[in-house]
């Protein structure tokens, strides 16, 4: 038989636990494949919580406790609850449940089934047809978390799940033993905890399911989210995404572009106090130009590609190269601009309104031509100048 562990970190929850506590034993007896044992993992809350936990295992057989000397809030006292239940208690799957009975204990069975169907990680949730948020939370906590959560979907651009801060899950032991390391290494608390979580598994392909409950809100004792949670959730999102947006090399690749031609416009000024005449405008022209390739390559080499870095000795040659490669671009455009311009001819468009700019087939032309001298360059990088180590 299958081992399921309900995990319920606990910190001043003495009166909760004990109806927690009760309302699980019901259903771990009616588990036919499962065999449903519960872990309280308490942080030595001053209001006794421990001794009411110890007092009940006297009771029931499924209930271990684990307290830990320190409040290191939930993110560590799930991870504490997970390496005990995954590592010292066999458990092929842990819940992670919460001890105030906003989370409907009826609805295990459903998330057991999901991962007898060959799920990896369900999510109870409140956001898919069938579940709900409290009618009496106020105004302030409804909004915060709809909106959240459609925020975070926005942001992962990933709308497949609709419950990204909930506490109900169900986890498969090879969800964890993926992504434990990385778990210890950030000092996650609270939703970012979840969130994190979250976020590595479906990274890793995981099948993640979600089941709908009703949440429920608590009725003894106190909550302990605070506005810190939110600001330490909104910066972990950040920083995860950026991190994300910025290993795609492409996005590194527009960047550099987009900086070059801030170099560009930015050298053309200072080379023209040298070369200030109508006559030498060529030559200034044609030296920012030069300035730009050059901030361009630096750039490519050091971060667009630092994964392909060249060596000291490569360095000339490539040099030549991306400057035939930048030339390439740079006839490309003019070969575009020239075809438009003799078929086509340079006729307007539309014009843009409150501006009144006339937008024609020479300013399309261009756009277009400076696309298609992108996709040569980031081309001609990755196939002549940067190409893939084997
Ligand atoms: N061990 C431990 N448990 C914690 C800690 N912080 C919160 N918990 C427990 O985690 C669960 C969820 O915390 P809650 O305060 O209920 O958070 P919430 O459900 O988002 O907020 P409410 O709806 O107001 O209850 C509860 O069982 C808490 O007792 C902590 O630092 N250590
Ligand atoms: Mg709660």
């Amino acid at each position: 038989m299958k081992k399921a562990i309900v995990i319920i970190p606990t910190y001043n929850e003495k009166d909760n636990i004990v109806h927690t506590v009760e309302a699980l034993s019901l259903i771990i007896k009616s588990q036919k494949n499962w065999s449903v044992e519960v872990l309280v993992v308490d942080d030595s809350s001053p209001d006794g919580t421990t001794a009411v936990v110890q007092k009940l295992q006297k009771k029931f057989s499924f209930l271990h406790l684990l307290v830990n000397k320190k409040k290191s809030g939930l993110g560590g006292a799930y991870l504490s609850g997970m390496n005990q239940a995954f590592n010292k208690l066999n458990a092929d799957l842990i819940f992670e449940f919460d001890a105030d009975l906003s989370h409907d204990p009826q609805k295990i069975p459903q998330f057991l089934a999901k991962i007898d169907q060959g799920y990896d990680f369900v999510l109870g949730s409140r956001y898919i047809e069938g579940g709900s948020i409290p009618k009496n939370w106020g105004t302030h906590r409804k909004f915060l978390s709809i909106f959240g959560n459609l925020f975070i979907n926005f942001l992962m651009l990933d709308f497949s799940i609709r419950d990204w801060t909930t506490g109900f899950r169900a986890i498969k032991k090879e969800v964890y033993e993926a992504i434990e390391k990385e778990l210890h290494s950030e000092r996650f608390s609270g939703y970012t905890f979840q969130i994190g979580f979250l976020h590595k598994a479906l990274r890793k392909d995981f099948k993640i399911a979600e089941v709908p409950f009703h949440f429920k809100d608590r009725v003894l004792g106190n909550s302990k989210i605070g506005p810190e949670y939110i600001k330490n959730t909104l910066l972990y999102l950040m920083r995860v995404r950026i991190k994300e947006i910025l290993a795609m090399r492409v996005v590194r690749f527009a960047m550099v572009g987009a900086f070059g031609a801030l170099v560009q416009l930015i050298a053309l000024q200072l080379w023209r106090m040298i070369f200030a005449t109508e006559k030498t405008f060529v030559i200034a022209n044609f030296l920012s130009i030069e300035t730009a390739i050059v901030s361009n390559f630096i750039w490519s080499n050091l971060w667009t590609f630092k994964d392909r870095k060249l060596t000291p000795a490569q360095i000339p040659l490539s040099f030549i190269t991306f400057n035939l490669s930048s030339a390439g671009s740079i006839l490309i455009q003019s070969v575009i601009a020239y075809i438009t311009a003799h078929t086509v001819g340079l006729v307007p468009v539309f014009t843009v309104p409150v501006i009144n700019y006339i937008v024609d087939t020479g300013v399309i032309s261009a756009i277009i031509g400076i696309l298609i001298g992108m996709f040569w360059n980031f081309f001609a990088y990755n196939t002549f100048i940067w190409k893939k180590k084997k």
